[in-house]
């Protein structure tokens, strides 16, 4: 008897050293959430205003989301919404997107990760362009990096054979972990892609924190919904570890009555 409470023992030290050991991993949790059904909220999300226009809040269907201003003159400028927190480090970002405009400038939207709000926001950006339909349609994503020193430099882009489609939703999920990116994509209702669509990192390592945002250029017209931050889940959570726990101690008691 003494035996068998010492293995039990011996078992949950083995879980509870192993969730000590790697609690920072061991849970997903949600960072930042927004699905926009209320509206914008200032204490989530600082507003940059660009040539009389910002990003609003707009509704569809009883369902809240939020849509940018076109600017209709000829200062090219990104309008900017970024979140009030600013120690974003190592995250999963998901969000909705959907294009209503394009142009031969293929009318960038720009995703910020561990930016900043000064109006150049530095940090890093993941830019899409959307030249659709103007030909040849690619799909153009890019990670690109706004060095301290003020020039930008591209870390890898992908071009793809598929055109976006306007008005459609799609979700995009971004993982940015130390220094690497990836990023994938898919539309709305459909299953999500095992792969990713694009790696790389950046070796200098420029930014470590920061805010996440949204960046509209020029004449373009995107809406976002269902903003979500989450750490990376690199582990089996806590309760698969229970189960395993408690499966191995079974195990051992089945095989001490077999013994016995
Ligand atoms: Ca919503």
């Amino acid at each position: 008897m003494i035996n068998w409470i010492s293995r039990v023992g011996y078992v949950f030290s083995f879980v509870f050293i192993f969730l000590v050991l790697f609690n920072q991993y061991v849970y997903a949790d949600i960072l930042f959430f927004d699905n926009f059904n209320t509206g914008i909220d200032t204490t989530k999300w600082y507003l940059e205003t660009v040539n009389g226009a910002r990003w609003i809040y707009a509704e569809e269907g009883g369902n809240g989301y939020i849509t940018t201003m076109p600017q209709g003159n000829w200062n090219n400028r990104y309008v900017d919404i970024l979140s009030q927190k600013d120690d974003f480090s190592d995250f999963i970002l998901s969000y909705d997107i959907r294009f209503r405009s394009s142009s031969w400038h293929r009318d960038w939207r720009n995703v910020y990760l561990r930016g900043d709000i000064s109006s150049n926001v530095y940090g890093y950006g993941m830019y899409v362009g959307v030249n659709v339909p103007v030909g040849p349609h690619p799909h153009i994503v890019q990670f690109a990096v706004h060095k301290p020193d003020g020039s930008t430099a591209s870390l890898g882009d992908g071009i793809y054979d598929k055109s976006w489609d306007l008005n459609q939703w799609y979700r995009f999920k971004i993982y940015l972990v130390n220094n690497n990116f990836k990023v994938k994509w898919w539309e709305q209702g459909a299953l999500e892609p095992i792969e990713w669509f694009l790696e790389t990192s950046d070796p200098d390592k420029f930014y470590s924190k920061g805010r996440i945002g949204f960046g509209n250029y020029w004449r373009g017209v995107t809406d976002i919904d269902n903003v979500k931050v989450e750490t990376p889940d690199v582990v089996p959570e806590p309760m698969s570890l229970l189960m395993f726990g408690i499966g191995i101690i079974g195990m051992w008691r089945i095989r001490r009555m077999v013994v016995v």
